[in-house]
């Protein structure tokens, strides 16, 4: 099985390499064309960790099929965090989940066995969390999404020892969005995320609460966190065996950490917060209806108006809130979320009971990219290239002890981010960048879809591709930027920059 998989690698590889040397991903220099070009001149053991690479690749590119989902579990809605003597007290630990009936799988949680609970601040709040690490190896709290001061990022120089408690905090200053947070120790994110460390955080401010748009917490706005997952013959999540240089993909799917999943909602227009929790794979969303949906966020904000689609793509990191109306569904009609795949990833089942027959206000929000922030020429340029154990920034891989950029304190800068492609063609970066959230100005020189006109924190670079950021930072500190495929980020794309 796996070597026939190793001659269709190389077979699709060679295809990809001539298709590649007559379009725009020629080498530039002569090493990256040897290494294109000329694999009979490898030693054996390159040659063999060259395939290996590949079908790592093609694992990406053509990634197992999930399995549909078969309804059995009512799916899981995580608890609500309240503050306990002023501060959340959020606790990284090891435990069992039973996923499997009768089977307990050896998983991580915050503050349980698996996954953690969704925090919700308030703009102008001033926040503390008591982060603490019950497990037996160090981890970071990361807060993916936050406008924290660099010293509270939990990037990965914030490292908390085994049974170390510290303190975070901060003041929230920014828009109503859905972010989330999950551990960033060097060289260990991809593993850890995967046994089960990641929650969520809503922040909400006047006009969130002012909107009238379904918040009811578990009635009719739910978080949706998507990962996939390879489990072994005992039903453990034994990451070392399954991982994978280009990214983990597993054959089952978990939402909010249930396997099987069905979600019972009412027959009204209801809030998924949608969030690409997987450490590799990318999610086209659709309903099985063919009905359309409405879009009203991206992963820091409100977009200005809600905006109909019928599928909507997310790769790792990124979010999207989407309103779907299940009063227009008839009670006894099957409707769920599907990928591109057509999988079932989520059915639902509508009750008659409605709770709010409020309309959608037609407009959320003011974002634009103004006139000056278009005409700032590019201050900082990032070429994202390679694959597996070779993935670099600017060439580079990540040194804990190198400052690549520097910029100041609420001052805009243009980042112009470009996807070189590799020989066998590359494959889609998600593009992360901490304690900010950005504008997409441009993709190859055109304006980005309407999709992507909102504030960002993630985005997804195909190859090929120059996206130009308008980045900005409120606050000071050492930030990463980096590939959000959790096992490039820690094979070393990454990179930092200080603000000052
Ligand atoms: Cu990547």
């Amino acid at each position: 099985m796996k070597s026939k998989f190793w001659i269709f690698s190389l077979l699709i590889s060679t295809v990809m390499i001539g298709g590649c040397s007559a379009g725009d991903a020629q080498p530039e220099n002569e090493s990256e064309k040897n290494q294109a070009m000329d694999h009979t001149k490898m030693k054996p053991e390159q040659k063999m960790g060259d395939m290996e690479e590949m079908e790592g690749h093609m694992n990406h590119v053509n990634p197992p099929a999930l399995n549909d989902s078969t309804e059995e579990n009512e799916l899981a809605v995580p608890p609500l965090l309240e503050p306990k003597d002023g501060s959340y007290p959020i606790t990284a630990q090891q435990g069992t989940t039973e996923l499997f009936e009768g089977i307990q799988t050896e998983t991580y949680g915050y503050n349980g066995s698996f996954l953690g609970p969704v925090i919700r601040i308030k703009r102008g709040d001033a926040v503390t969390f008591k982060t603490r690490n019950g497990l037996t190896e160090p981890t970071t709290f990361h807060w993916h999404g936050l406008d924290i001061p660099g010293k509270g990022d939990g990037g990965p120089h914030q490292i908390i020892e085994p049974g170390e408690t510290k303190y975070v905090k901060f003041t929230v200053n920014q828009e109503a969005s859905t972010l989330w947070f999950h551990p960033h120790q060097k060289g260990i994110t991809a593993e850890q995320v995967y046994k089960g460390l990641a929650g969520l955080i809503y922040v909400e401010d006047e006009n969130s609460q002012k909107l009238g748009l379904p918040d009811h917490y578990g009635v009719n706005d739910f978080p949706l966190v998507f990962q996939d997952r390879q489990f072994d013959d005992k039903n453990q999540l034994n990451f070392k065996a399954v991982h994978n240089d280009d990214g983990t993909i597993g054959n089952t799917l978990l939402v909010n950490g249930t396997l099987n999943p069905k979600l019972t909602v009412g027959a009204e227009k209801v809030r998924l917060r949608l969030l690409n929790g997987s450490n590799a794979r990318n999610y086209t969303f659709k309903l099985n209806t063919g009905d359309s949906f409405q879009q009203i966020a991206t992963d820091g904000g409100f977009l200005n108006e809600p905006l109909e689609m019928s599928e909507i793509t997310l790769t790792p990191g990124e979010r999207a809130e989407i309103i779907v109306d299940f009063s227009r569904q008839k009670s006894d009609s099957d409707i769920a979320l599907l990928n591109e795949e057509d999988t079932i990833l989520l059915p639902f089942k509508v009750k008659k009971e409605q709770t709010n027959s409020a309309e959608l206000p037609e407009s959320l929000n003011d974002y634009k990219v103004t006139d000056e922030e278009r005409s700032l020429s590019v201050s900082k340029r990032l070429e994202l290239f390679g694959m597996g154990k070779h993935v670099t920034i600017n060439k580079k891989q990540f040194d804990m002890n190198r400052i690549d950029f520097t910029q100041k304190q609420g001052e805009t800068e243009i980042w112009e981010v470009y996807n070189k492609p590799d020989p066998m063609g590359g494959m889609i970066h998600p593009f992360h960048i901490h304690g900010t959230q950005f504008k997409i100005v441009s993709i190859d020189g055109e304006d980005p879809p309407e999709i992507l006109q909102g504030w960002k924190d993630t985005v997804a670079i195909e190859p090929g591709q120059t996206v130009k950021l308008a980045v900005k930072f409120k606050n000071k500190g050492i930030y990463m930027y980096h590939c959000h495929l959790l096992e490039h980020e820690d094979n070393g794309m990454m990179g930092q920059v200080e603000v000052n």
